[in-house]
Order: C-alpha cells, then structure tokens, then sequence
C-alpha cells in the first residue's frame, strides 16, 4: 500500500501517469483481496485429481501433491510436490494403513506447512478408504490454524466393491469434518451409477475428473475475473463450519439446456443425504461457452432453490470457458447436509433415481 502511494505522488500533476498509476493502484487492490487458494492433493487419489487440474491448467492458486508413494509422486504433475513421511515409509506407501498416513504427515508436517503458507482457502482433497489420504488429510487439516483460514476437504468415498475400505473411511471422514470447516463428499458407487458401468480404471478417471472440474471451478471462479465472481465472504458465508456437503453435477445443451442441467445436478447427487431440503446453504457454479447468458445462470439458481427451505444461504458463481461451445455445466454444493453413507451401509449401495 505504500509503495503505491509513493507511486501515485511520484507522478501528480501528469494526467496520463495518474491515470495509470490509479489503474495500478486498482490492480494491486484487486490482487491484494483476492484470496490465495492452495489445493493440495494427499494420496495416490488425491494426487490423480491436482495431476488431472494441472494438465486442464488452473488459472489462479496453487497445486500441492504429497504422498507416501515416491513412485506415483514422480509422474504426478502439480506446482509442488511433496514426498511425506521418506523416514518412515522410505517412499513405498502407506499400505493402506491410515496410521501410517498420519505419521508420515506428521514426520513432514512443517514442509507441508510451508507449501501452503500464506493461503486463506485450502482445498484438501484425497480418496478416503487408503492409508496417506486418509491419514495425512486430518493431520494438515488439524494442524493448520482455524482463524482466517476456510478448510475445505474435498473427498470421494470407496466404491462398493472395496467393502474392506468402508471402516477407514468412515473413520476418517467423521474426524475430518471435525477440522474442516466443510467436507464435500463424493460417493464413488453413486458415481460410476451416473458415469455407467465402467472399468475400473475410468471409473477412477471419471471420479478424479468431477472432483477436479468442482476444485478448478470453484478456484478460478474466486481467483481470476468471472462472469460472475465468488469472493471468499460468499465462500465463508456458505462453507465456514457447515459439516458434511452433497455435489450434483448436470451437463446439458440445445434447447432448455440450463433447466435440464439444473435437474441433473440435483437428481444425481454424489452423496446420499438424509433431507436436502434442511440443507444450510447452496453454491452455484455454472461454466459455459461464451453464448452462455445471465438469464440462464439466474434460472439455474432458481432451479437449484426450488428443492430448497425458503431464505437458505445462496451463492454463486459463473464462468466462461471456450471449449464449453453451446453447453452448460452446472455444479451445486447441498452444504449442512446429514449423509447416510456411513450409518447405513446397506443403502449405500443401492441404485439411486437418476
Ligand atoms: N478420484 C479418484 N479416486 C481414487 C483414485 N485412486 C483411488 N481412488 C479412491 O481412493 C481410495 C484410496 O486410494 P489411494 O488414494 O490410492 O490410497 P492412498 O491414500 O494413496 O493410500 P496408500 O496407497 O495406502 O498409502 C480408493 O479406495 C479409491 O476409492 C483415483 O485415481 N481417483
Ligand atoms: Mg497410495
């Protein structure tokens, strides 16, 4: 701020250097309130997903990678990238043990620190069921102080298939909304029910795909000019200390693309939840191609509140992306939400109504 003063004063009296400098001025105002967003990916899955955003590239904030795993780290692509717990694990994984996970964290918590020092929205994220995912995401979302800082985890849970991965799950999802001021919550097996009936290694794909399109969205929707933008006061209004949140992702084009997008964000929600009308607050993203109009974001949210109590929390945002030519996309975040995944585990795995 100083060195903008004396930058102003330095040119009084000529018209076009104050116009300039006054564009300065508004520029370095404009970076200074943005927040820094980090997003740091911990396990192999978490790793795939910041992988996944690099190669789309990530206009704003910062892409962090930390694993057990000194095999999978060298091919993962990410700003920094971190390999946790050498001491302990000698760089071979955490063998699913979430113990091990958080050990290895903690053996390098203050490099971890570092990495995402600095930063007022953290977007953890990691495939709960595994050893460093699991473990290492509760030690950094713990040991990182609350105040000013909005913790996000952003997590997918076991497919079906991995029975045995249920427990280690459950248990650290319930410690993780403890330190996380709102934990997004993507069940796999409800997933690959909206993807079809894919191989395994798409499915993950698929999986890592949606949790990257939601992180990317959200970061650049904060950190860069957005058709309309979503300032980290709007964040914190519908995120800080809000528990557990529901995604549903719609993707629609032609005729009454925005409705039809809206509903299939809302019909196949990623996370079976209890009673979406209690949620506590919603958040909007629409990403389109540059035909995209106000008029349709504003009725993707009235779509959206349709479902919703009457006065909850609303935020949203929307962008432009080129190569979404004649689509829409829109993601809705159900935050406060109560899930059943993980106290009934039988339903869980059931078809859902798309
Ligand atoms: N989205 C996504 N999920 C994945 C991927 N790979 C695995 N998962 C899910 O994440 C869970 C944890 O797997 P990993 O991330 O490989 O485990 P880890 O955290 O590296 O743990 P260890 O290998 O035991 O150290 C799995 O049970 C899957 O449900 C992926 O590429 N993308
Ligand atoms: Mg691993």
């Amino acid at each position: 701020m100083n060195d903008i003063r004396k930058d102003a004063s330095a040119v009084e009296g000529n018209p076009a250097s104050q116009d300039l400098s006054e564009a300065d001025r508004m520029a370095a105002a404009a970076a200074a309130a943005r927040p820094m967003v980090c997003v740091v990916g911990l396990g192999g899955a978490g790793s795939n997903i910041v992988s996944w955003i690099k190669e789309k590239g990530m206009a704003g904030g910062k892409l962090v990678a930390a694993n057990t795993d000194a095999v999978h780290l060298r091919v993962t692509r990410a700003d920094r990238r971190i390999l946790i717990g050498e001491k302990l694990t000698h760089g071979q994984g955490a063998g699913g043990h979430p113990d091990v996970g958080e050990k290895a964290a903690y053996e390098s918590l203050q490099e971890l620190r570092e990495a995402v020092a600095g930063s007022r929205i953290l977007l953890l994220c990691a495939g709960l069921g595994g050893g460093t995912g699991t473990g290492a995401i509760n030690v950094l979302a713990k040991a990182l102080p609350g105040e000013g800082i909005l913790k996000i985890g952003v997590v997918t849970l076991p497919f079906s298939f991995e029975r045995y991965r249920y427990k280690k799950a459950k248990k650290g999802l319930e410690k993780l909304r403890e330190y996380c001021d709102t934990v997004v919550a993507i069940d796999n097996t409800r997933l690959s029910k909206v993807a079809g009936d894919l191989p395994l290694e798409q499915a993950l794909g698929v999986a890592s795909e949606l949790v990257g399109q939601f992180v990317k969205g959200i970061t650049e929707t904060i950190t860069t000019p957005s058709l309309i933008n979503i300032d980290y006061a709007d964040l914190k209004a519908i995120m800080e200390r809000r528990g557990l949140a529901a995604i549903g992702v719609g993707e629609s084009s032609g005729k009454g693309r925005i409705e039809k997008a809206a509903r299939k964000a809302i019909d196949s929600r990623l996370l079976a939840v209890r009673d979406p009308s209690k949620s506590h607050g919603a958040l909007l993203l629409v990403t389109g191609g540059g035909d995209v109009t106000l008029e349709e974001v504003e009725a993707a949210g009235e779509e959206i509140m349709k479902g919703l109590r009457p006065g909850v929390k609303f935020v949203w945002g929307a962008r432009i992306e080129e190569n979404m030519h004649g689509r829409v996309r829109v993601m809705a975040v159900l935050t406060g939400v109560e899930g059943v995944f993980l106290s009934h585990k039988r339903r869980r795995v059931q078809p859902f109504p798309l």
